[in-house]
């Protein structure tokens, strides 16, 4: 099954960065005989290790849509290339989340699994993260999440059988690129959980509403010199305003904003009374206040900006573009409360880059 062979310019080109950021290595020319004749021979070509760990820590500083990236060089870098089996990119992928996770204290991590090649597909998982909630469509609406309704019924048809609850924790779903599906359970040590409580509001626990510690988008290719790893995990650690002003407060997701604002005893009849701005700031606070209450990496949205910012100057103190998506880098919450609601950005799509290609 022949499917795509490495574009040579576009492996040069990466070669070429990875030298033009390395100056001292030398050997370029060498290695871009050696890749050349590699991808003429094979169609395709393999990364050393280091042009692997320099390929996906570029690929974050890429990301036009992270306000996160101040730390792009501490990427930490697992290479299981070497891993052909399904059951082997589950244990992977357990594994990565243990090691990221740790007891709270989060490090951003990615682990890369094999590549597409011309011979082979390489792997893939089905979950957009490796930790989700089951959403099941009821007559009286969805229970759970209801962006995973799709990814429950996946699970559901290859036999999984979930509780029923809000805050199941989906199985993995990994497709080998070869052969049949594969349906894992995570060890439920490796996904970690904040239950929200409000600082002052002690009836806001009864909500009953958590989430987990470490968002692990698992649904990008990893694109680094035209080569394709369809299956590289990544993750950092949250910002607030993810989950208190979308996950938990989107009216398509948790959709919570009410149900706080009732215990909160504010006039919901009325919008011009802002009971719903409200709520979100309170439900906000919760998230913030719970996830430092136990011990989990979290950041909020007026650091963060202040930190992109810094990146921005970093970067181009070191001579380069720093491309942004305005629409995503401003925060969902308080916007033009934040420095980088007051200025534009380069547009510019770089490569090495995590990509959505399904
Ligand atoms: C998007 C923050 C680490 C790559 C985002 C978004 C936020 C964010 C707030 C927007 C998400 C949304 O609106 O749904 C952070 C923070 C990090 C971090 C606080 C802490 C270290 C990372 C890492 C990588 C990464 C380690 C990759 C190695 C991306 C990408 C997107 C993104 C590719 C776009 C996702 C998409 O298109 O759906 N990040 N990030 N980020 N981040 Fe980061
Ligand atoms: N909004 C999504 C996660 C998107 C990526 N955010 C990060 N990435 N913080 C959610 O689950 O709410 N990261 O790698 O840290």
């Amino acid at each position: 099954m022949l499917e795509r062979t490495t574009d040579l310019r576009e492996a040069e080109r990466f070669i070429r960065l990875y030298h033009a950021e390395h100056p001292s290595l030398g050997g370029l020319h060498a290695r871009l005989r050696d890749v050349a004749r590699d991808v003429a021979r094979y169609g395709t070509y393999t990364h050393t290790y280091e042009e692997l760990a320099f390929g996906a820590r570029v690929a974050w500083r890429n990301s036009n849509r992270c306000i996160g990236r101040l730390y792009w060089r501490s990427l930490l870098v697992r290479d299981r290339r070497q891993v052909s089996t399904a059951e082997g990119v589950a244990l992977e992928c357990v594994a990565h989340l243990r090691e990221a996770t740790g007891t709270g204290k989060i490090r951003p991590t990615v682990t890369v699994l094999p590549p597409d090649t011309p011979a082979l597909r390489g792997p893939r998982v089905l979950n957009d993260q490796l930790i989700r909630y089951a959403g099941y469509r009821t007559s009286g609406g969805v229970v759970g999440d209801p962006r995973n309704v799709a990814l429950t019924k996946i699970a559901e048809s290859l036999g999984w059988r979930g509780r029923g609850g809000r805050f199941d924790v989906l199985p993995l779903v990994i497709d080998p690129g070869m052969g049949d599906r594969l349906l894992c359970n995570l060890p439920g040590d490796v996904v970690l959980e904040v239950p929200l409580v409000h600082p002052e509001y002690p009836w806001f626990a009864e909500l009953g509403l958590r989430w987990h510690a470490v968002p692990a988008i698992s649904d990008m290719c990893l694109e680094i010199g035209g080569v394709c790893y369809p299956c590289a995990p990544f993750n950092g650690w949250y910002m607030g305003t993810e989950i208190g002003a979308r996950n938990l407060a989107d009216a398509d997701r948790y959709d919570q904003l009410r149900q706080v604002a009732e215990r909160l005893g504010l006039d919901t009849t009325n919008e011009r009374c802002l009971w719903r701005d409200h709520a979100l700031v309170e439900l906000n606070v919760a998230v913030l206040h719970s996830f430092e209450l136990a011990g989990v990496t979290m950041t909020d949205h007026h650091t963060e900006s202040r930190r992109f910012l810094t990146h921005l100057s970093r970067e181009e103190e070191a001579g380069r573009v720093c491309p942004a998506d305005w629409s995503w880098i401003v925060p969902p919450l308080s916007g033009s409360a934040t420095p980088v609601f007051h200025r534009y950005y380069d547009g510019r799509v770089l490569t090495p880059a995590f990509v959505h290609h399904r």
